[in-house]
Formats: structure tokens, C-alpha cells, sequence
């Protein structure tokens, strides 16, 4: 067979098992609807059936002004969407704003004294902090003062690397008020993958804390941040100034002390502004707001840069009339503020509609897995949103909602599909039936929701997301870019025909890796400026139903998603690489019952090495150290050699077979020598 058609096949090949992997992967029950209570059908925003048509096509794309007139503009937009540049969209061209101002100073009038954020610590003996809109915006102005007696100023990129505590947000909105682009490190990430964050972003200052508590231990996590700024520098990017937020007022509590001349306590260069006012930056609604880094599929991660105006717009809309929060909620979004969803839907969204939110420190299992509904009934919480990870360890650690007494309106869940048996439980054992449960399907770089239905209106379907979002039109294409018709059962790629405000900007330096990894497969006319020739994609595959409603079923490129938490492949393996003696390695997701899937790792090794315990451990540790403890591989296997194609691409998806006890590999012809298939088997299976 000739090179390229042999290769074309094999490609082929390679999709369809990922597809089908997918499939098996979840396991769904019976197609069933259920109807929302009749007391959420009352009170909902959107209780009436037709809003849905304010956002159908023809009104695309001035239906996005109903939710950018949930913002307080300094100056009004002339053009609702320029497309002439596709696809980098440009939403509300001419319109100036700030988030802080929209999150913040224009609450203060009617609800100043309302807690803007009730911070819960992990030990249970420490007293909760609430801020009310006010406090919040003493704060962020006091913050604001400090950056601004930096020299940072609209259009600087500061990197945060923080946990669970209210400084976090005051910092962001802080940085928005000045219109500073703020990059925020998951604080669970490793120093060094903080580091490949600072540096791409170029980021002269960081913002970290002294430590915090999780799982019952003091996490010192200055010394991350010391390692992140060391690993910068080795490589070329001074990192100026170090900000030190502590996590106790009182003490500074780190093994790694302030470094004189680059480390600054917050709490020294707080007196020095106490009471200052800092009036906001008014900026363009294309001006970036964060950036927010993901895994994609090569090994460096990608910075997302989400806008101000139409990010701020998008996750205002969603926030009130899908996640329908009413400012009387206490809204408890369970995710890191370090991941997109609590930007989205702890930080910018609630707060630009003067809700309440709960920021928690911790686990939801520690000290014990009924904390979640101990917080729930003492704080009064309404909504609540997590992740199907969550539910799922709850759940077997025999946690028991019925013992508290809290009532729950929405119960959002997110990053993963739910399946029937962990969505029953939240709907009747978590929500107690008198909630609806609304699972939502997005991603970091979408900005908000895009796939959820309308809970006052439409019904819930068991394991599935909704329709399409407000103003977004969900499509599923096969491989060659033909529609997949709905109610077909068919599973393809699930896409977006048309633009959205919460869509990111661009990735950051790198506009090219936009167009590529989300819009080059379909792009029916590059020379095209029409919307309609240039389909987002979004990489899971996905079914959709007679009434239009997604089944989503996991992810079609080199993504493993580890309890909700987005891995590139390619950097698991890179990381595994830079053990001495591995000769090559490749990552494929097993099946998990807590996590969904976790990542397990097959290496070989260069000749001279000889398989052992050590070689595996290491390999496991540097994983670990070079990305974090989320990305720590289930399983080492030390193979003789990979199941390699002719044209020596690694065939994950026959280890992905293996590492699920599966045996249905598929063709294995193109394979140059089939037979190590069998003993990789045996090495993870034991030999019959
Ligand atoms: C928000 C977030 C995105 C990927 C996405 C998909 C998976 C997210 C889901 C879901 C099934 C849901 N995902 N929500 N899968 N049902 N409701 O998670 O962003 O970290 O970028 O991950 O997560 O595979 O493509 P991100």
C-alpha cells in the first residue's frame, strides 16, 4: 500500500476506536426526562417556554445584547460582533467597561452591606470571614494602590499562584480595576509548572501566599512559588517582585523566608495604602481580561485570553438566566478558583449580579465527607456546583445529606459526564428532588456554558446535557464535516456553528494555535468572512437526541480528563521523559470509578537500563514534581518496546485496551511487530 493511504487509514483507524473507546468508556441507562419541581418552574428567571426564541438565528447576533445589558457600560458599543478578522471574533466593538466596577462598585448602593463572599476555612474551629460588596471594595482598592505604586499598569500581565482564600478574587478584581491582565496558577500545580506559566505569560510579578490548609495539612506553599520563580530564571525570565499574601494576619508561616529586595509582604505594603481609592480603568471590550491556561495537545499548555467585554457579558447572561442566581442566593461553586469554572462562575459571574458566593478551603471529604451539607445548612447555601468526581467520592465514602437540613435550588454539575447512578444520587439524595440538577457543558477556552437547558422550563435528562445554551446551536459533524442529524445515535464531533461572546480572543502569543486546533478540520471557506464557514470545535465527541438535547462522551484528541481536571498527554510524557534512562513513554486514560479516568504510563528504556521498582517510582515522582499530584500516573509499566506503526507512531489506543483489561485492539496489522502486544499484556495482566 502506498505511504499516504496507508497512513490515511490507519488515522482513520485511530478515530473511530477513540470514538468507540468513548463509548464503552460510559456506560448510559435508559433515555429518561424528568420534569423540574414545580416550586423552581415558579421562581426561576426564565419561566416562561418561548425565551428560548429570543436567541434563535435570526436574532443572532443582537441577542447578546440581553445579556450585555446586564452590564453598566461607560460607553456603549457600536458593533455588536466584527467578523472580518475570522475567527477571531471581536464582540461589542467600541464599548468600554470594568469588570471590578461591574463586579464590584456598582453594588454598592443597594447592596453594600449584603456579604459579597463568605470565606469557610478548613479548620472547623476557625471562624469564617464574610466581606460584605463593601469590604470587597475597600479591599480591591487598597490591593489596587499597591499594584499601581508598582508601575503595573492596563495591559500588564501579573501571574497569581493562590489557593481557596478571599485575597485570591480581591486580587483578580484588584488587577481588573486597573485593567492588569491577571494569569492565575492553579495552586495545586507544581513550581515548575507555575514557572511555564510565568514565563509565557511574561509576567514581572508574581502574587503567591505563605501556605494554606488542605486535607488536614499545612500545605508551605511559598516554597513553591520560590522553586516557580528559581525555574523562571534558569530559564532566561527574571521574576522582579514576589507578593506575599498570608494566609494568618499575624504570622508568616514558611519555611521559605522573604528574599530581601524581591519579596514583599502584602500585609507591610497594605498599611502603606490603607484607604486609598483607586479610580477604575474604563477599557475596551476587546481588551483581555485573564488569561487562563489548559492542556491541549502538545506539550506546552495554552494561554486562553478571555475579553472583558463579551466574557463579562457571557458569564453575567448565563449566571442569571440558565444558572438562574438571584442576588438573595448563597452560591456555593465547589471548583478551584485556579480552573475556568471558578473564574466563570465563582468570581465574574455571580458577583456581576451581586450574588452571595461561599469560597471554602479544603476538601469536601476532610475532616469528614458530610462537610459539604454541615456548610450547606450553616451558611444557608441555595446552589450548589461541583464536579461528578466529587459526587462520585462522596457518595462511596457513605456520606449522608439526609442528616442536614438545607434546601437546595440548582444543583449544577460540571467537566465530566455524570453517570445515571451518580446523577440519581445528586438529584434525590443531594437536591432531596427539589432541586434540578443542570449539567453543563463548556470549556476553558468558551468562557461559559454551552451546552445546559433551562432549569425553570425545560426538563433534565439523566446523564446528558442540555440543548445548546442561549444563542449557541450545538452541531455534531462525522469525520468528513457532514451533519450528523439529531436522534441518529450516532456519535461524532460536537461543534458550534456560530460565534459567542465568551468565546477566548486568542491563545496568548500564539493566535495560529487557534485557528488550528479549534477551526482548521471544519473551516468550509478559509478565504471566507461569514460565521457560518467557520464551526468551533470543541474535540469531545458527543450524541444528540430527538429534542436536541447533547449526550457528551469524552474527549476525541490527546487530553486525559483526571477527576475533572484537563492533562495534555504530551506533557505526562515529556515529564516522564526527562527521568534518566527513559527511552520513550505514552499515556493513555484507565477507567476509573472515583476520577473517571486516570492516567496510566508506559515507559521504555534506553539500552544499558534494566527494569526495576526504582526506575518506575522515579518516573512517577517526576511526573508529580514537574506538573502536580492531579497528574501522578495510577500505574508505571516498564515495557520491552511500544506497539509502534510502521511509521513508528506509538498506538495508544492498543495500550488504552490493555490498561482497561480489554481486548478488543482492533486491526493490529499495521503494527511492526504485533507480538509485543501479548507480552505488554502479560507485564500489566500477568501472563493467561
Ligand atoms: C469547564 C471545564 C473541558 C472538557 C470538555 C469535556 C469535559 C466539561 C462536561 C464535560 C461531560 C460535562 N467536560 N463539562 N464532559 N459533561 N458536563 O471543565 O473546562 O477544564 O477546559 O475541560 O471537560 O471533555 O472538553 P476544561
Amino acid at each position: 500500500m502506498a505511504g499516504g493511504k496507508a497512513k490515511e487509514i490507519e488515522k482513520e483507524i485511530e478515530k473511530e476506536a477513540r470514538i468507540s473507546e468513548a463509548e464503552v468508556a460510559v456506560h448510559w441507562g435508559e433515555e429518561e426526562y424528568i420534569e423540574p419541581p414545580e416550586e423552581i418552574k415558579r421562581q426561576a428567571y426564565v419561566t416562561d417556554p418561548t425565551f428560548r426564541e429570543k436567541f434563535k438565528e435570526e436574532n443572532f447576533p443582537e441577542c447578546f445584547h440581553i445579556y450585555a445589558d446586564l452590564l453598566d457600560w461607560d460607553r456603549y458599543w457600536h458593533t455588536t460582533l466584527d467578523t472580518s478578522n475570522p475567527p477571531f471574533w471581536k464582540w461589542f466593538v467600541g464599548g468600554k467597561l470594568n469588570a471590578c466596577y461591574n463586579c464590584v462598585d456598582r453594588h454598592l448602593k443597594k447592596y453594600g452591606n449584603k456579604a459579597a463572599i463568605i470565606w469557610v476555612p478548613e479548620p472547623e474551629d476557625e471562624p469564617k470571614r464574610v466581606l460584605t460588596y463593601y469590604d470587597l471594595y475597600y479591599q480591591v482598592n487598597v490591593v489596587a494602590s499597591v499594584l499601581q505604586s508598582l508601575g503595573l499598569k492596563a495591559g500588564d500581565t501579573v501571574t497569581l499562584y493562590m489557593p481557596m482564600v478571599p485575597e485570591l478574587p480581591i486580587t483578580m478584581l484588584a488587577c481588573a480595576r486597573l485593567g492588569i491582565i491577571h494569569s492565575q496558577v492553579f495552586s495545586g500545580f507544581s513550581g515548575p509548572a507555575c514557572a511555564e506559566r510565568i514565563i509565557d505569560a511574561e509576567s514581572k510579578v508574581l502574587i503567591t501566599i505563605d501556605g494554606y490548609w488542605r486535607n488536614g495539612k499545612w500545605i508551605d506553599h511559598k516554597k513553591n512559588a520560590d522553586i516557580a520563580v528559581n525555574v523562571a530564571a534558569e530559564r532566561g525570565h527574571k521574576v522582579e517582585k514576589v507578593l506575599i499574601w498570608q494566609r494568618y494576619r499575624d504570622r508568616y508561616n514558611s519555611e521559605s523566608k522573604p528574599i530581601e529586595g524581591r519579596d514583599f509582604l502584602m500585609k507591610d505594603l497594605l498599611k502603606e495604602h490603607r484607604g486609598k481609592k483607586v479610580p477604575y480603568v474604563p477599557m475596551p471590550a476587546e481588551a483581555p481580561l485573564f488569561i487562563m491556561y489548559t492542556s491541549g495537545s502538545t506539550g506546552k499548555p495554552k494561554g486562553c485570553v478571555h475579553s472583558i467585554g463579551g466574557y463579562l457579558a457571557y458569564v453575567a447572561g448565563t449566571c442569571k438566566y440558565i444558572h438562574d442566581i438571584h442576588p438573595e442566593d448563597i452560591h456555593w461553586c465547589m471548583a478551584d478558583i485556579g480552573w475556568i469554572t471558578g473564574h466563570s462562575y465563582i468570581v465574574y459571574g455571580p458577583l456581576a449580579l451581586g450574588a452571595t458566593v461561599l469560597i471554602y478551603e479544603g476538601v469536601p471529604t476532610y475532616p469528614d465527607p458530610d462537610r459539604p451539607w454541615r456548610i450547606a445548612e450553616r451558611y444557608g447555601v441555595t446552589i450548589l456546583h461541583t464536579a461528578p468526581t466529587a459526587i462520585r467520592l462522596l457518595k462511596k465514602l457513605g456520606s449522608d445529606p439526609s442528616k442536614y437540613d438545607y434546601k437546595f435550588r440548582i444543583l449544577v454539575t460540571v467537566g465530566e459526564p455524570i453517570e445515571p447512578e451518580v446523577w440519581r444520587w445528586y438529584y434525590t439524595a443531594v437536591g432531596k428532588k427539589q432541586a434540578v440538577v443542570l449539567d453543563t457543558w463548556w470549556q476553558t477556552e468558551t468562557g461559559g456554558w454551552l451546552c445546559a437547558h433551562l432549569p425553570g422550563v425545560e426538563p433534565m435528562k439523566l446523564g446528558s446535557t442540555g440543548p445548546g445554551a442561549l444563542g449557541i446551536y450545538p452541531v455534531i459533524y462525522d469525520e468528513n464535516g457532514n451533519e450528523i442529524p439529531p436522534g441518529s445515535g450516532k456519535a461524532g464531533y460536537i461543534c458550534i456553528k456560530n460565534p459567542w461572546p465568551g468565546r477566548m480572543l486568542t491563545i496568548w502569543k500564539n493566535p495560529e494555535r487557534m485557528i488550528k486546533g479549534y477551526y482548521e478540520k471544519f473551516c468550509k471557506n478559509k478565504e471566507s468572512k461569514d460565521w457560518r464557514d467557520w464551526p468551533y470545535i470543541a474535540g469531545d465527541a458527543a450524541t444528540c437526541d430527538k429534542r436536541g438535547y447533547f449526550r457528551i462522551l469524552g474527549r476525541m484528541d490527546d487530553i486525559i480528563n483526571v477527576a475533572g481536571h484537563r492533562l495534555g498527554t504530551k506533557e505526562i510524557e515529556s515529564a516522564a521523559l526527562t527521568v534518566e534512562g527513559v527511552a520513550e513513554a505514552a499515556v493513555v486514560p484507565k477507567i476509573d470509578e472515583l476520577k473517571g479516568h486516570v492516567p496510566d504510563l508506559y515507559i521504555s528504556l534506553k539500552d544499558g537500563y534494566e527494569p526495576s521498582p526504582e526506575i518506575a517510582e522515579k518516573v512517577k515522582m517526576a511526573v508529580r514534581n514537574i506538573i502536580g499530584p492531579i497528574a501522578t500516573p495510577a500505574h508505571v509499566y516498564i515495557v520491552p518496546d511500544m506497539p509502534k506503526t510502521r511509521s513508528g507512531k506509538i498506538m495508544r489506543r492498543v495500550l488504552a485496551c490493555i490498561s482497561n483489561g480489554r481486548k478488543d485492539f482492533g486491526d493490529l496489522t499495521t503494527l511492526i511487530d504485533p507480538s509485543i502486544v501479548e507480552k505488554i499484556w502479560e507485564i500489566v495482566h500477568g501472563e493467561g
